[in-house]
């Protein structure tokens, strides 16, 4: 995931404080000063990290009372919500009543990612139980009502075209007509880019909203692009009143710091990401997951539901729960590794658990197919009582375990400490959950 980088950069800042019992304001300087640096990194825009380390500030500063949480996971759930918070609102984007026919319009700079989206949206509707039908109103390259026809036919969705047409509104204009003798109920329009904005662009955009009166009008802006992103934002913000944003090309080596901008430079909040070029390559953007994986927190309601169509859910759930209890032995472990290898990627998935988002940085997923084995087999070999009480393994225990499972000592060494390590995070993790409000 992009902004992988900053997510190191906040755990390694709070890992240093968990060692004090109390934090005073030169320990809160020191964090906000490495959140600063790591914020720069990711590209996020200057404005947006004043903001945010002034709320922090102002919040750890203000607040006397800690509850039940030590200083330093006070000071986490402080940094968590403002990060919900700088990430944008929690109303769950394109959440319409289904008897609602809706038309949304995609804009935004040539190569920025529209027709993709716009095909990328189709397939979220699609998925919803909706009937999608996607107009090309870029007339500008022919490749482009090419390129929307291949994408759409692809997923089974009516492409409306007119390749004659040089005028866009008309071609909206008759787009919108003829989908009204098709059974469809959510419109989308792809348009026209530039490379810079210009006004003819706008212009044209200008007459197809008033003449469409769109649900949304959505900016597609690229990950890629950095603060740049803010500023175009903020301009067809101007022209368009848009209602939200799709950062594309979140995959990659993206900065990302779009993302954590948007709400504050352009007043805008991101709905969509893209995390590659397929059309099921994308999500919904929950400004609390993020929060939370940003935080080293994981995302374990992502992880339920992508797990959902794959998984033993039932399982995956209680997992999760434990894990929020602070409990987590060997058999959990297990639980996850076994239920990993079901699932594909292992780096993907541990960036969505609670304190693995470090680890995932280290995986390699050839590597750790191999990995994954030995690591089962070890756990395999301990009896149960060693799999829910760690503090059983002694030396003896671990020259049986190692011979039973055909791996060295070290190596059952290191994968004790892993799970301590993890076990740890955890335990923080759940601790803070309890006290953060909508963390889960
Ligand atoms: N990796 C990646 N590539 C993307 C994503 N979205 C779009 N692209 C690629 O970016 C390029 C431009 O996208 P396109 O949809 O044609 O942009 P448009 O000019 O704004 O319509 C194409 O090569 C797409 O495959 C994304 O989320 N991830
Ligand atoms: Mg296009």
């Amino acid at each position: 995931m992009a902004l992988e980088r900053l997510s190191t950069a906040l755990s390694e800042a709070f890992k240093k404080l968990t060692k004090t019992d109390k934090i005073n304001e030169s320990h809160l300087d020191n964090l906000l000063k490495e959140v600063k640096v790591a914020l720069l990194e990711a590209d996020v825009h200057t404005m947006a990290i004043d903001v945010f380390l002034n709320r922090i500030k102002d919040e750890a500063l203000g607040q006397k009372i800690f509850g039940s949480l030590k200083p330093n996971e006070a000071l986490m759930k402080i940094v968590y919500d403002q990060l919900v918070d700088l990430l944008g609102s929690t109303e769950e984007a394109f959440a319409y009543p289904a008897s609602q026919h809706v038309t949304m319009m995609l804009v935004g700079l040539q190569g920025s990612g529209k027709t993709t989206s716009a095909a990328k949206l189709a397939h979220f509707f699609k998925s919803k139980g909706r009937k999608p039908y996607l107009i090309a109103a870029d007339l500008m390259r022919p490749a482009a009502i090419d390129q929307l026809e291949i994408l759409g036919t692809s997923l089974n969705v009516k492409v409306y075209t007119d390749r004659s047409s040089k005028n866009a509104l008309q071609v909206v204009k008759d787009g919108i007509k003829a989908s009204r003798n098709e059974n469809v109920d959510t419109i989308i329009i792809d348009t026209a880019g530039r490379l810079h904005i210009d006004e003819t662009l706008m212009n044209e955009l200008v007459q197809i909203k008033s003449y469409v009166n769109p649900t949304e009008v959505l900016l597609t802006v690229d990950a890629l692009s950095g603060q740049d992103a803010m500023n175009v934002a903020a301009s067809f913000n101007q022209s368009l009143n848009i209602s939200g944003l799709i950062v594309t090309k979140f995959d990659g080596d993206s900065k990302g710091g779009a993302v954590l901008s948007a709400k504050t430079v352009a007043q805008v909040n991101v709905k969509l990401v893209g995390t590659g070029e397929k059309t099921d390559e994308y999500d919904l953007f929950y400004p609390d997951r993020m929060a939370s994986r940003l935080i080293g927190g994981g995302d374990l309601l992502s992880l339920v539901e992508q797990a959902q169509t794959k998984l033993d859910t039932v399982s995956l759930e209680r997992s999760a729960n434990r894990i929020m209890e602070g409990q987590f032995d060997f058999n959990d472990l297990l639980d996850q590794i076994t239920q990993m290898s079901k699932m594909g990627s292992l780096k993907s998935m541990l960036s969505m658990l609670p304190g693995m988002g470090q680890m995932a940085q280290q995986v390699n997923d050839a590597d750790s197919k191999a990995s994954m084995i030995k690591s089962k087999a070890i756990i395999l070999s301990m009896t149960l009582e060693e799999r829910e009480d760690a503090s059983l393994l002694r030396a003896s225990r671990k020259n049986r375990i190692a011979k039973g499972s055909g791996v060295s000592v070290q190596d059952v060494n290191r994968l004790i400490s892993q799970y301590e390590k993890t076990k740890e995070q955890m335990r923080m993790v759940s601790r803070m959950a309890k006290n953060a409000k909508g963390f889960r």
